[in-house]
């Protein structure tokens, strides 16, 4: 059994957001056709609470990419996003969403980040979604959307660890880049821990 997960495809990722992945709407029609070809769709959402660890604000002496402590574990600093409730956590409008099965919400403790769909990044806390996918049979996972660098990358290394088949479609993410070619080396870090690196026309 095969599951389509589709990484963090709201507004704030998007070209026009408060955390701009530059061409992040352009997954937008990729992941809706391999939602229409997919028997079970999840759906992973950055979550976080206004007073989020992770967004700059919080550490008024620093700025946006700059790296911290967050409660043991190294945390990069970016603009607030992704606040629940607000529009800029929403689903990009044109993302097919009554095609999603489950949606995970992530990074909701102001106290640790979770880039993964599986774990948050002190590796602590479990969202779930292994259990879940597990109960639906699910051995299989394709996964796309933002950002190749963070939410992706560490929700495929998670799936690859936790043991399931993982193809990442590489047409269908796009990556924050703070460092130029960051969205290269993640692709390849992820092949290299076991995923299959498709295009989306390459996916049987
Ligand atoms: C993400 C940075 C901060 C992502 C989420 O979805 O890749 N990146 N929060
Ligand atoms: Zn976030």
């Amino acid at each position: 059994m095969r599951a389509l997960i589709l990484v963090d495809i709201q507004n704030d990722f998007m070209p026009f957001g408060a955390l701009p992945v530059v061409d992040g709407d352009a997954v937008v029609s990729i992941a809706n056709e391999l939602a229409r070809r997919s028997s079970l769709v999840i759906a992973t959402q950055d979550w976080h609470p206004a007073d989020h660890g992770s967004f700059a604000r919080m550490h008024p002496t620093l700025k946006p990419g700059d790296v911290v402590d967050l409660g043991g574990v190294e945390q990069v600093l970016w603009p607030d996003h992704c606040v629940q409730g607000t529009p800029g956590a929403s689903f990009h409008s044109a993302l097919d969403v009554a095609r999603i099965d489950h949606v995970v919400r992530k990074g909701t403790d102001p106290g640790v980040d979770s880039y993964s769909g599986f774990y948050d990044n002190d590796r602590r806390l479990d969202t779930g979604l292994g259990e879940y996918l597990m109960s639906r049979g699910v051995d299989e996972v394709v996964i796309c959307g933002l950002a190749t660098d963070y939410c992706v990358k560490y929700t495929v290394l998670d799936a690859v660890g936790l043991g399931f088949g993982v193809t990442v479609v590489e047409d269908a993410c796009r990556a924050v880049e703070l460092r130029p070619g960051d969205g290269d080396r993640a692709l390849f870090e992820m092949h290299a821990a076991g995923a299959r690196v498709l295009e989306s026309s390459e996916l049987t």
